[in-house]
């Protein structure tokens, strides 16, 4: 599915009632023309969705009483196929992890109610919604469809995500689920499979999106890896491709994106990595920028890799 323009938000706590969506970008063209920080827009304490004055509000969300937190990425999808743009949601509180996907098939005009509720499965574990993605079409029926990571999930917190085939109404089970604890190499303790998550790229050129699910694990060693799965009917749970980083702490894909930066018809991963380094009288972040090239034959060595910035002494850790 052709995508022109998209937006990523994240939300950020700043006070018990209050959030900020840290980063917004928009992503044109599928070109890397990322537009940093449009605005900021405040989840005010009455737990409504504001804008600053710099920002036209559009419309607010009442969200549920027990909901502190919200999550939307990846926007711009229309899973329900009727030509509009859709908003999902995935809220969550401090007190129930497991929260739910709020779907919104057009934006209203005000005082939205959700068109579909999505209840998290008993099953799911915690983490349901932190991340999701929905601008993709990942088995080629023509509509976009819902991809829920679930952090949490498992005894061990390998992760999980779930895969939800777009239409008028989503089924409340997942059409596909993919369980992260085979993915871990040797272990997958803390793996956190489904911890970010793209659907909205193409990365073998054969018209159909394909999924990009980020995992910081296993356990404390954090390299990062980047599973890449191709959209196709079936769905293929296995991935084509594994990027593993190269060294503990790397967290390699903490941020990714991806676009054709080469214009050969093949969407690129760009992974971005930011690693901790102590060496005892000094501590920086140290980040590195990696391209993949798209293609028929996927490869997990960079075409492009470069060292982009450092923090020293603490002055800036992101995460
Ligand atoms: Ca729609
Ligand atoms: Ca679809
Ligand atoms: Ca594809
Ligand atoms: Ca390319």
């Amino acid at each position: 599915m052709s995508i022109l323009t998209k937006t990523q938000i994240n939300f950020r706590r700043l006070t018990p009632n209050t959030a900020e969506i840290c980063s917004l970008r928009t992503l044109v063209n599928s070109s890397l023309k990322i537009a940093l920080l449009i605005g900021i827009i405040t989840l005010a304490c009455s737990t409504r969705l504001q804008a600053q004055a710099d920002l036209q509000e559009i419309v607010r969300f009442d969200l549920p009483g027990n909901v502190s937190w919200a999550s939307i990425a990846d926007t711009g999808g229309d899973i329900n196929g009727d030509g509009r743009p859709d908003l999902v949601f995935g809220y969550w509180g401090d007190d129930d992890p497991n929260t739910a996907i709020h779907i919104y098939h057009s934006i209203p005009d005000s005082n939205a109610v959700p068109d579909q509720i999505l209840p998290v499965p008993a099953y799911m574990g915690g983490g349901f919604g932190r991340s999701i993605a929905y601008a993709g079409d990942l088995n080629g029926d023509g509509i976009d469809d819902l991809v829920v990571g679930i952090k949490y999930y498992g005894l061990i917190h390998q992760g999980a995500i779930a895969i939800y085939w777009g239409g008028e109404t989503l089924s409340e089970q997942p059409d596909v689920f993919i369980d992260g604890e085979p993915f871990g190499d040797t272990q997958s303790w803390d793996l956190y499979f489904g911890q970010n998550l793209i659907t909205h790229c193409d990365v073998n050129g054969d018209g159909i999106n394909d999924l990009l699910v980020y995992a910081e694990g296993p356990q404390w060693e954090q390299w990062g890896n980047v599973y890449v799965f191709l959209g196709g009917m079936p769905f293929s749970t296995t991935p084509a491709l594994q990027i593993r980083g190269s060294q503990i702490y790397e967290h390699l894909g903490w941020q990714m994106e991806s676009g054709d930066i080469n214009a050969d018809g093949y969407d690129d991963i760009i992974l971005c990595s930011s690693r901790f380094i102590d060496s005892g009288t000094n501590q920086e972040l140290d980040f590195e920028l990696k391209i993949y090239a798209g293609g028929i034959n996927l490869s997990n060595i960079p075409v492009y890799d470069a060292h982009v910035a450092s923090t020293a002494s603490g002055s800036g850790i992101i995460r």
